[in-house]
């Protein structure tokens, strides 16, 4: 961390608490968040990790109409599997909360308050459908009519489904009311409006000059919305679920959900720390780090930040790292198509796997681009990476050490061939490059880096070959044993913010807890003498007939797109 930061406040995208959440979810932002907020508190830095769901909005009025029961009934089904779901896959928040929380209403409504009365809004009346039998204004998604330009005759107030089309409820032909069914009519309504061409100077500079670093991806989104010239957005909506505009004329009107949404940070680090959360958001020395998929990039990077210059009184992130989409066997994962792999369910068909999942979507995350899950990776991956490299490389120093030492570290005599040195010189640079690509965001690669010294202790193994040697030089022997162990305790540390459950078996099984990131590279973290655990494996094999249960699930479940070969 740069000399001028004291501390880094991580924030990953709140979902929506309309559905469980999936691997997407997982590989775009809960994983890589974590992985950061894992490999800093590894360092010994100051980290805040705050998560949350994000309950408000139309699709989750819309559902609880559908299902005819409340939003907040909805919002409560799902915040409860989506934390469950965090929990168990290790994702390390410090508080995850949710947005329907009174603290948050407090805070989101006190910040519209405040750039209100500082007069950072303009108002503005437009027309907009009204349903006079529902005797309410109708958000886009609640009118359907004919598409203008495919001629769909389902197309939604916002976008056509069959041709991809953005609309606006303006261009339907023949808008019908969702909720009624009668014909809306439009009628004038006034809202408040945050003038982002009015941010546009400073934006620019801040971005596009100042920022440079950023990721190509989200560097070239706001170069693009920038350049084409920034809008008043309205951050209010007509609607009866979410936080009551608190201002005069405000009646029936709400916040716009991706207005108080991202307060939703600000509001769950009061609700963590009450005394000191002005130390996370206001002091300069704080590092705040966005994580996020691509298609929130816009709201983080130039609309929140909007919103906290007008405030006046935030700090600014320093980085978006957002992701790419992650695929599905060649499709877009979809919710409504059931087109997914489930967390929960994930957690039923493979228990006690999560670092096997964790792994893959790390290995092969949407970093640069937008990446594919296949099974059959996934299974490779496992076998032929975890189960072949990581684990058995572990299990045979571990049993060889079991074996000719009776389960105590050997003594290290004499380093005597290239071979010892060509480990150790691998060693030495682990930290280094495993820092560097962290540091950057690079998770991939990162990881690839860990994976290598799991390779490098193999080899190492299969090169020196001690257990031909243990007859004729046990004094040998001891040297190769208590090196190949000096790399395993590494893995336990290197592996850390990436497989935190394989680490923390790994640590057990070595019965060694106190490993610091700053250890990494040394060949003295086990002293000799030093007594191990009786040995376990890390991995196992996955079988073809559970990846083919998987295949036929999706195909069954999954509204059948079309098959893609790999
Ligand atoms: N809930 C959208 C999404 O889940 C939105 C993110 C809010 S982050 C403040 O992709
Ligand atoms: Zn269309």
């Amino acid at each position: 961390m740069s000399e001028t930061f004291q501390r880094t406040l991580i924030t990953s995208a709140l979902p929506y608490a309309n559905g469980p959440v999936h691997i997407g979810h997982l590989a775009g932002v809960y994983i890589p968040a974590d992985i950061y907020a894992r490999y800093l508190r590894l360092k010994g830095e100051e980290v805040l990790f705050i998560g949350g769901s994000d309950e408000h909005g139309v699709p989750i009025a819309l559902k609880a109409k559908t299902e005819g029961i409340s939003p907040q009934e909805i919002v409560d089904r799902y915040h409860r599997i989506i934390k469950k779901s965090f929990e168990e896959f290790g994702i390390t928040f410090d508080i995850y909360s949710r947005t329907t929380s009174k603290i948050h209403h407090q805070t989101a409504s006190g910040f519209f308050k405040k750039l209100y009365e500082k007069g950072e809004f303009i108002e503005k009346t437009s027309k907009q459908y009204y349903d006079k039998e529902a005797g309410q204004f109708l958000a886009d998604r609640y009118i359907t009519g004919e598409c203008p330009h495919c001629n769909n005759k389902h197309a939604y107030g916002d976008q056509c489904e069959a041709c991809g089309v953005t609309l606006s409820p303006l261009e339907l032909l023949n808008p019908k009311s969702t909720i009624s069914g009668s014909i809306p009519v439009l009628e004038e309504t006034r809202h408040w409006y945050l003038p982002l061409d009015k941010h546009e100077a400073w934006l620019k500079k801040w971005i596009l000059e100042d920022h440079k670093e950023w990721k190509s991806n989200v560097y070239g989104q706001c170069k693009s919305w920038l350049d084409t010239g920034l809008q008043p957005r309205a951050v209010s909506r007509d609607l009866d679920w979410g936080i009551p505009v608190p201002v005069e004329g405000g009646e029936g009107k709400v916040l716009y959900v991706w207005f108080d949404a991202p307060i939703g940070y600000i509001s769950n680090t009061i609700e963590h720390s009450p005394d000191d959360w002005e130390r996370w958001w206001k002091d300069s020395s704080t590092r705040l780090i966005h994580f996020i998929g691509k298609d929130n990039i816009v709201f983080h990077c130039i609309v929140f930040p909007a919103m906290l210059k007008a405030d006046g009184t935030y700090i600014l992130p320093e980085n978006v790292p957002a992701n790419e989409f992650l695929n599905l066997e060649g499709e877009k994962i979809s919710t409504s198509r059931n087109w997914a792999v489930w967390l929960h369910e994930y957690l039923e068909d493979f228990p006690g796997k999560q670092d096997v999942l964790r792994y893959v979507l790390t290995a092969n995350a949407p970093e640069t681009k937008d990446n594919d899950f296949t099974w059959k990776d996934f299974q490779a991956r496992n076998n032929n990476e975890l189960v072949a490299v990581f684990g058995n490389f572990v299990n045979r120093a571990m049993v060889l050490v079991h074996k000719y030492f009776e389960g105590k570290i050997p003594e290290r005599g004499e380093l005597s061939d290239d071979y010892d040195c060509t480990a150790l010189n691998e060693l030495k640079c682990i930290k280094q490059n495993l820092e560097d690509y962290l540091n950057q965001f690079r998770f991939r690669d990162a990881l690839k880096e860990a994976m290598n010294l799991a390779r490098t202790g193999n080899k190492y193994l299969a090169d020196t070959e001690p257990w031909k040697l243990a007859k004729t030089d046990i004094g040998r022997t001891a040297t190769i044993l208590n090196i190949a162990m000096q790399i395993t305790v590494n893995l336990a540390i290197a592996f850390e913010p990436f497989l935190p459950f394989s680490s923390e078996k790994l640590k057990r099984i070595i019965d060694k807890k106190d490993l610091k990131w700053n250890g990494l590279g040394s060949i003295d973290l086990l002293e000799a003498g030093h007594e191990l655990n009786q040995s376990e494996l890390l991995f196992e094999k996955i079988e073809d007939e559970a990846i083919e249960k998987q295949i036929q699930k999706l195909r069954r479940d999954g509204g059948c797109p079309s098959p893609i070969n790999h």
